[in-house]
């Protein structure tokens, strides 16, 4: 097929990377204006989550390293992330269009030289059961992670993302209600990185795309600068919400499509089954690529 004509939002390269590795990076998908939007726009979710241990995950994770969950509760402004333009596509070019988005996080990393937390271990993500479950050519994904870079990780040793290529299509052998992976963790312990594993480099701007099976893990931060990233999962529609039950108010502000990839169908199911989605959802999510995309 001749993906420029269709429009497709990967290249064969890109998907086959994709497939071969379980990670992608997307080059330059925000421009220089919507980084300094967006770090604007979290400064004020810094600023207004105040540190409520209940918004973020600092009580697990540490003072250093922690996720503050739904960030849509202090801004608007990161509301067009959950369809942006430049990701969207592949989103659901990846997924097809029966899909909700499950969370959106903030990352914030600072610098940090211990390795203490879990976040800084291989593991898998959306637990143990779905560890047990890998993807393939054929079917669409789960659950996918993307994570909007809003500062450059130019060095190793600056909170890198470490992922090990290939991994997601590895089974782990153990069960660790937590998804840590020991036989990658025991070189972390050796003050090693597992065989493979590699400490990703991304750009402000830079969107990192991953599969749930993949082993990964994250670097301590040795810089001076903190860095900070978003993160939105989607799932397919089936799935549960992560801390991410949007309120009244703020579904209110959204457009169709946000609200729809938030779970309301407007009361308009088909027949009684809750996942079963208006007569629209396809052509909410795909517009004019529905056909190229395969629905
Ligand atoms: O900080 C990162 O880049 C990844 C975090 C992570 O692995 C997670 O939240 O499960
Ligand atoms: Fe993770």
């Amino acid at each position: 097929m001749d993906e420029n004509r269709v429009g497709l939002p990967l290249g064969s390269q890109q998907l086959e990377r994709w497939h071969r590795d379980g990670f992608l990076i997307l080059e330059n998908v925000l421009s220089p204006q919507e980084i300094v939007d967006l770090l604007g726009e979290v400064g004020t979710v810094i600023s207004q989550h105040n540190n409520v241990s209940s918004h973020n995950t600092s009580q697990f994770h540490g003072k250093k390293y922690y996720n503050i969950h739904n960030p849509f509760d202090y801004t608007e402004g990161l509301d067009y992330l959950l369809d942006h333009p430049k990701t969207f596509n592949v989103v659901t070019y990846l997924m097809g269009p029966y899909i909700r988005a499950m969370s959106c996080h903030l990352f914030v990393r600072h610098p940090c030289r211990d390795g203490s937390t879990n976040l800084q271990k291989f593991h898998t993500d959306s637990g143990p059961a779905l560890q047990r479950i890998l993807p393939t050519r054929e079917n669409l994904p789960l659950q996918l992670k993307f994570q909007f870079f809003l500062t450059n990780v130019k060095e190793d040793n600056a909170s890198n993302f470490i992922a090990i290529p290939g991994s997601h299509l590895r089974r782990v052998e153990e069960h660790n209600p937590y998804c840590l992976i020991s036989e990658a963790n025991q070189y972390l312990e050796k003050g090693q990185l597992p065989p493979g594993a590699v400490q990703l480099k991304l750009k402000a701007g830079d969107v990192l795309i991953h599969a749930l099976t993949l082993w990964h893990a994250v670097a301590p931060n040795h810089s001076n600068q903190s860095r900070l990233s978003i993160s939105i999962r989607y799932g397919q529609m089936w799935f549960r919400d992560y801390y991410f039950a949007a309120a009244p108010h703020i579904m209110a502000r959204m457009t169709p499509r946000q609200r729809r990839l938030l779970g309301d169908f407007n009361g308009e199911t088909r027949g009684d089954l809750v996942y079963r989605p208006p007569e629209d959802q396809v052509s909410l999510m795909l517009g004019e690529k529905a056909r190229a995309f395969g629905w």
